[in-house]
């Protein structure tokens, strides 16, 4: 398995049928990568597909379906004629099975999003077209090509999306909505840094590009949402734009939670002060590892520029003494982690009071750096893809076992979400006493939910010693009714919008 080189094979497709004037009818869908047990595609509308809606020539006919907001795939509606589909590498595998389905039926299928972008052959043996990087360079060129039967195998434009054209997402198209009501924005995209595990820059590339603060704004206040969300990968990339952009959301009397990297914001406390009265009352900051050598080993220690246990709790203190709650990102099995690491980090994030934490086991994503390594030490234990959810191990760490990598990841998520400790968190956190208590019990919720803990069981103590049950639809009675149980509280299973995996 090679990390693809990206060509351009011209594979002659049927023509989808058209109302004869050229317009196309079109479905995009947000596969959910677990659409049997409904408990993990996180129910948050999909940014890109509001955004490939709202990119759409107007000649066209547009409609949605998100399988983890729970609408239904249907492959035999007649009244499609190309399919759009997004994937993240989670979702390849369904995604998959969703383009074979509506190519089976006869219909025209374009794959697009992070895993067909840099698994581009792959995806093309499931659809008609795959679009490679930003949709906005070249997507009406696909639908023109699709309406004149001259559909290529692969597009990708030749230069990143002009963000000050950005259009307003079509949030009409989209009845169901998000937990808590929250709205994604973007305001920027790109990142100078290069974490070998993250795919983020691959696809928006090093350089920051900032969207227009009036056309951010303006988006803001045409939604009457109050609970917004900061798609950016670094919501504090420029000082200038983020002054700018702070002091008018100040004016807009929202809430809103991004991800910004702890040099950005602790090594400024003047702009942090601004962004907490602009409404941030969250900020999801991947401090990834407490170990300095495994920060410098991923080209990480660059964006938070501290590295050892102390440097990092007293960043969060500033994060901290504004009133800002911080989610934690945290990724288990570098190769300096042994299985102590997941008491150590318990502890640190304790001792600092921190809100929020998203736990990870480290996942090659395909086209990252730390793909091309763990392939070539042939470390990397299944190429299934379904299974690069952040939960399971999929390579075989240095200092542990792939099973103490995976049971470590899940008990910490479980265990940093027991009652007590929410409990003992909340001083420190008190500034927003209800999305504080109101997220972390959502969390808590989701954490036992994904991992089948009851939800009554006191944390570390679950059957099985804390190991998986089997599948559902191997699993016993007791499974089968925490399955039902997730499904009944299905709304309830995002919390905060700071999932782990976003920076
Ligand atoms: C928002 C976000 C989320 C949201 C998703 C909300 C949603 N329903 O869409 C939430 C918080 C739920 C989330 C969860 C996860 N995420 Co996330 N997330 C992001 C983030 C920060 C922004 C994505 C976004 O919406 N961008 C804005 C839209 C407009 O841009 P876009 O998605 O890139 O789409 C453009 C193109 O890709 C293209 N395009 C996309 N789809 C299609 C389809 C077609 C047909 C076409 C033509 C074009 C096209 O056109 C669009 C416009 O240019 C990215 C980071 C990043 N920089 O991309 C990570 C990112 C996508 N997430 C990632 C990961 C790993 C995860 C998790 C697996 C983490 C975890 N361990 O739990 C989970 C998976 C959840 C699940 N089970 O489904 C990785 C993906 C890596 C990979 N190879 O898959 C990323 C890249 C982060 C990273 N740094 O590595 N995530
Ligand atoms: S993890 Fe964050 S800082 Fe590092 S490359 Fe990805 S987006 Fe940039």
């Amino acid at each position: 398995m090679e990390t693809e080189k990206i060509d351009f094979p011209h594979v002659s497709v049927s023509q989808p049928p058209t109302d004869g004037e050229g317009t196309v009818r079109i479905r995009l869908i947000y596969p959910d990568p677990n659409p049997r047990v409904g408990l993990s595609g996180r129910k948050v509308e999909s940014a890109a597909l509001q955004l490939l809606a709202a990119i759409t020539p107007p000649m066209h006919d547009v409609s949605v379906v998100q399988e983890h907001l729970g609408d239904t795939v249907r492959f035999d509606d007649a009244h499609v004629d190309l399919v759009g589909i997004t994937a993240m590498t989670i979702q390849a595998r369904r995604a998959y099975e969703i383009a074979d389905g509506y190519r089976s039926a006869g219909k025209t299928v374009v794959l697009g999003g992070i895993h067909p972008s840099v698994q581009p052959s792959e995806a093309l043996q499931h659809a008609d077209a795959v679009v490679v990087g930003e949709a906005e360079p070249i997507w009406s060129q696909v639908l023109a090509d699709a309406a004149a039967g001259h559909l290529h195998g692969l597009y990708r434009g030749q230069k990143y999306a002009d963000l000050t054209q950005l259009p307003p997402y079509r949030r009409d198209l989209f009845p169901k909505r998000s937990s808590f009501a929250l709205a994604s924005v973007q305001a920027a995209r790109g990142c100078p840094y290069d974490c070998s595990f993250c795919s983020a820059t691959l696809f928006t590339g090093h350089k920051y590009r900032f969207r227009p603060v009036e056309n951010v704004i303006a988006e803001i206040k045409a939604l009457g949402r109050r609970f917004i969300f900061f798609l950016d990968d670094n919501i504090f990339a420029s000082e200038r734009y983020c002054r700018e952009l702070f002091s008018e959301l100040k004016k807009l009397n929202i809430i809103w939670v991004g991800q910004a990297s702890l040099h950005l914001t602790a090594s400024n406390p003047e702009l942090l002060e601004l962004a907490a009265e602009s409404g941030c009352f969250s900020l999801f900051v991947g401090i990834e590892s407490l170990t300095a050598s495994n920060l410098r080993a991923t080209g990480s220690l660059a964006k938070n520029r501290v590295g050892t246990p102390e440097e990092i709790g007293r960043s969060i203190r500033v994060l901290h003494d504004h009133d800002i709650i911080v989610m934690a990102g945290v990724i288990f099995g570098f190769d300096d982690d042994d299985p102590e690491v997941f008491a150590r980090t318990r502890e640190f994030l304790f001792d600092n009071r921190v809100g929020h934490g998203s736990f990870s086991a480290l996942t090659p994503f395909p086209g990252t750096k730390l793909f091309e390594t763990l392939h070539a030490q042939s470390r990397i234990t299944t190429y299934d893809w379904s299974k690069y959810d952040g939960a399971t191990a999929v390579f075989s760490p240095k200092l542990m076992t792939a099973e103490q990598l995976q049971e470590g990841t899940r008990r910490m998520g479980v265990n940093f979400y027991s009652t007590p400790k929410i409990l003992r968190r909340f001083w420190t956190n008190r500034h927003h006493p209800f999305i504080y208590l109101a997220t972390s019990f959502a969390w808590r919720h989701s954490c036992r939910v994904e991992n089948r803990v009851p939800l009554y069981c006191p944390s570390g103590s679950w059957k099985n010693n804390g190991k998986r049950s089997p599948a559902p639809e191997t699993g016993g009675s007791a499974d089968r009714k925490l399955i039902v149980l997730a499904e009944q509280g299905a709304e309830e299973q995002v919390g905060c919008a700071s999932v782990r995996g976003l920076v």
